[in-house]
Formats: C-alpha cells, structure tokens, sequence
C-alpha cells in the first residue's frame, strides 16, 4: 500500500557508509601483510586498476575517519584483511596488522563512530588458497581460529560483526569475479562443498561470538536481490521461486534455521552437485542463531521459465553479481522493461528494495541493516573541486523513501550503510566507477595524489543525518 504518513527513522538508526579493506585500503603486502587471492590475481580486467594502493585509506584513515564524522556518521561497515591478521590463514599472528585495526577502531570510538565489522570480504589468504582453498575444511577450521583472535582482540570494542561478505556472489559468481578458485574437473561441485564449509565456518563463529562476547550482536550478510517472474504465466512464477531459493534463501536459511530448503536441496541433487554433509554438521547449523541480517541491495532480478532444450541467456549481458543469466530448466533473466539501468548496466529498482525487505523480515523476523546499496558512475572532480553527482543523491533518496516505506510497513530495520564512504575499487570495473560520498583523485593508472573532496551527496547526507529525516 501507499502509506499517507511515514513513521521517521528510529532515533537510533545507524547512519554508516561501507568499505572493504581489499578495495580501500591498499598497502598489499606492508607491515607483514599476506597475499590474500585478490593480490595474487593475475588477469585483472582489461584497464581497471589493481588493488595494491586502492584509495591509500591504510596511510589516511584519520583523515577519512574525519571526513565521516564530518558528515555525522554514527556507523561505519568495514572488513578487516584477514591476511593483515594472520599473514598465511593459519599460521602466526601478525601484531602490526592486529594494530592497524585496534588504531582504525579506536580512530571510529573517539568520533563517536560505531564500528560494524566484516570479518571476511572475498580475500581469502593465497596460502590457504593453495592448501584446496574452501573446498577444503581446513580452511573452515583457520577461519574459525582467525575469528576467534578478532573477538579476543576486538570484541570489548566493536559490537556489530559480519561474518562473510556476499558469500552468495562467491559461489556463484566468484571464479568469473577472481575471488574464488575451482580447480576439480567439477567446479559446480567443488564450489557447492566449499560453500557449505562457509556455512560451517559462520555458524561455528556466529556460535563463538556469542559464548564469548552475549552482549554482541552478529549476522550473515549475502547480496539479496528478490527475484520477480517476468510475467504472471506460472512457469515464469516458478522459475522466480527456484531462483530466490538458490540464489537468495538457500544462504539465509542456513544462517538463519541451519537448513537447506527443499527447492535449493533438490537443484543440488539433480545437477549431482550437493555437498557431502559430515556428521555433526546440521547440529552446529542448527545451533548457529544470528542476531540480525545484513544484506547488500542493488536491484532485483527478473525471470522467466528456462524450458530444456531453449537458450537460458535471456538477454547475453556480460553477467556480474547484479546481472543474472540463467540456467537450462532453472531460470532465463530477463531485462525488467519497467526499469531503468545505470551506466554499468545495473537496473535500479528503489521500490524492489521495499519487496526484499519484507521478504526478508516474513521469513525471517530479525533485524535488518542494508550494508550495501549504492550507484556506481563516471563522477567528474571540476576545476573548483567538487562532484556534482546529483544523480547519486536521487538514488540514495529514492532507496531511503522506500526504507522508510518498509519501516512504516513495520519491517525493523536497525540502519542504512550504503556503498561506499569513500571512492575505492571495483570488484571489476576499476576506481572509475565511484560509489563515493568523497572523491578520491586517482584514475585506474594514475595515482595523481588520492587527494579527497567531498561531493554534493557528501552534503545531502550530512543534512540527512543531522536531522534525521530525508531533506523534502
Ligand atoms: C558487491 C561487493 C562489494 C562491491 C559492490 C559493488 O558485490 O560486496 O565489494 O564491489 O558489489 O560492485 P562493483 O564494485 O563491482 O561495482
């Protein structure tokens, strides 16, 4: 329905913007760095920019932290570098990069800034890589240690924790993206069992967090996007329900009950691709509770039926974590003609955002916080310093009405930390697509000298959260 008054956002909501450490950080391999996958990618797509200096945030994060408490930021989504901590996964602990954090964390703590914590954002150390990777549970088991040291370290301090950044987009999309590797003669496989040991490595973690520190709270947080049919013929109904079953509800719902829904179970059965489950497994599932949901939101997709025997690529775009294709018998992705799309392609669909929502809080009926959501564009930095990005400003503003719709709908929704704080690198389309609030002045191979300048969102959000209701 059309509400005629929105209820306002929570006096407490958490106005936070996100990051990564591998896309903003830079300072690969400094004060006992270890390679992570990311830093040991050799075909980066053709002219974007590697990931070794990023936006320089690990030099000047003081200033940026600045820069976020200048808009007013109560929250702030980052990750940590896994191979910061442990340099090779499992091995010895690094004190410089357990420092870097503990200085990052209290940097946030002084400016009043809750810290949210990703605590693994796609760059699997390259050590454990080469030991199998997730296919393997040894990988399970480093990570479950790496999550214990980050509680012992930070858990007094930081209050809100990630446990894995879009694993869906890693199973799914992750060998195309570079952030995972399948080496078997059968990768469907292979991915299937690695994505069940993170499903392991989360409830085991999810599970620790609680015995260690009750008082914090932890969530999952995959990219959903709710899946419409293309049209209401029932086999095109069908085909959106076997794509949100596995590309949006089979990871919630083993984070959330500790299960594989039966649509999900079944696709993996047929294609010969289920993971083996060990004994004791679905016990530590089911014991793993999270306290909220995170979720990253950039669109919808559209589907319709996928008969045997006909093409499943609706459409032929080059498929990315926000452009579905399609599976023979599955689905086939189509373009949403009531839609428009952003330079990259992407469809924008703010009142999709009301739907995943409320699919989301009816299955589920937890806390939600969206820890991503966000448009991607060419910005220009004008002789005068500023970024005119008003068509940024109409994105957050359209994405926030309808949170604000949901929030009347009464979906409880804890935040907004929307991509990206600061410009930074793309998974695969290079620093030239800027998500910013500031500016970072490099180009894909052009340092230039990263200086920051605050764009005209910068302002809009500052206003925003300084009253805490979008500007009319
Ligand atoms: C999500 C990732 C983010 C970020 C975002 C934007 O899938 O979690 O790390 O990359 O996508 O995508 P891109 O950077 O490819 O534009």
């Amino acid at each position: 329905m059309h509400h005629q008054r929105l209820k306002p956002f929570p006096q407490d909501f958490l106005w936070s913007a996100s990051t990564s450490a591998y896309q903003v950080e830079g300072a690969w391999d400094e004060d006992g760095k270890g390679p992570s996958i990311i830093d040991t990618k050799t075909d980066l797509p053709e002219g974007t920019s590697d990931f070794t200096v990023a936006s320089d945030h690990y030099h000047r994060y003081k200033e940026d932290v600045a820069l976020m408490a200048e808009m007013g930021f109560t929250a702030y989504r980052f990750s940590i570098a896994w191979t910061r901590i442990v340099p090779d996964g499992d091995g010895e602990v690094n004190p410089a990069g357990v420092k870097f954090y503990h200085d990052l964390i209290d940097e946030l703590l002084a400016h009043g800034i809750e810290p949210i914590v990703t605590m693994f954002h796609f760059d699997t150390p390259a050590a454990l890589n080469e030991k199998g990777g997730w296919a393997s549970r040894t990988t399970t088991d480093a990570f479950v240690r790496y999550a214990n040291i980050l509680f012992d370290e930070y858990g007094s301090k930081v209050k809100y924790w990630l446990t894995i950044n879009e694993q869906n987009m890693m199973i799914m999309l992750g060998v195309k993206l570079g952030i995972i590797d399948a080496l078997t003669d059968n990768p469907a496989r292979e991915l299937m069992q690695a994505n069940h040991n993170m499903f392991l490595a989360q409830a085991r973690t999810m599970i620790a967090s609680h015995e260690k520190f009750p008082e914090n709270k932890i969530g999952p947080a995959p990219n959903i996007s709710y899946v419409y049919p293309a049209s209401p013929k029932p086999e095109d109904v069908i085909a959106a329900d076997n794509f949100n079953s596995i590309r949006n509800w089979l990871y919630l719902d083993l984070a959330v009950r500790g299960e594989y829904n039966s649509v999900a179970w079944a696709y993996l059965e047929e294609k010969g691709i289920a993971p083996e489950i060990a004994e004791g497994d679905l016990e530590v599932l089911r014991a793993a509770k999270p306290d909220f949901i995170a979720f990253n939101y950039y669109n919808t997709s559209t589907v319709a039926d996928a008969p045997f025997g006909e093409n499943p690529d609706g459409r032929g775009a080059d498929a990315d974590q926000q452009i579905a294709a399609g599976e023979e018998g599955v689905y086939k992705a189509v373009d949403n003609p009531h839609l428009v799309k952003t330079q990259f392609g992407w469809e924008i669909d703010p009142v999709g955002m009301r739907m995943t929502y409320r699919a989301i809080w009816d299955r589920y009926r937890l806390p939600l916080i969206v820890t991503e959501n966000g448009l991607g564009a060419f910005d220009e930095l004008t002789e005068d310093g500023r970024v005119h990005d008003d068509y940024r400003i109409e994105y957050l503003r359209r994405h926030l009405e309808q949170t604000q719709e949901a929030i009347t709908d009464g979906v409880e929704i804890l935040g907004y930390s929307p991509w990206t704080a600061i410009d930074l690198v793309s998974t695969h389309q290079g620093v030239a697509k800027r998500y910013g609030f500031v500016y970072v002045d490099r180009t894909e191979d052009d340092l230039r000298d990263l200086a920051r300048y605050r764009k005209d969102s910068f302002y809009w959000y500052q206003e925003l959260i300084r009253t805490n209701e979008l500007p009319a």
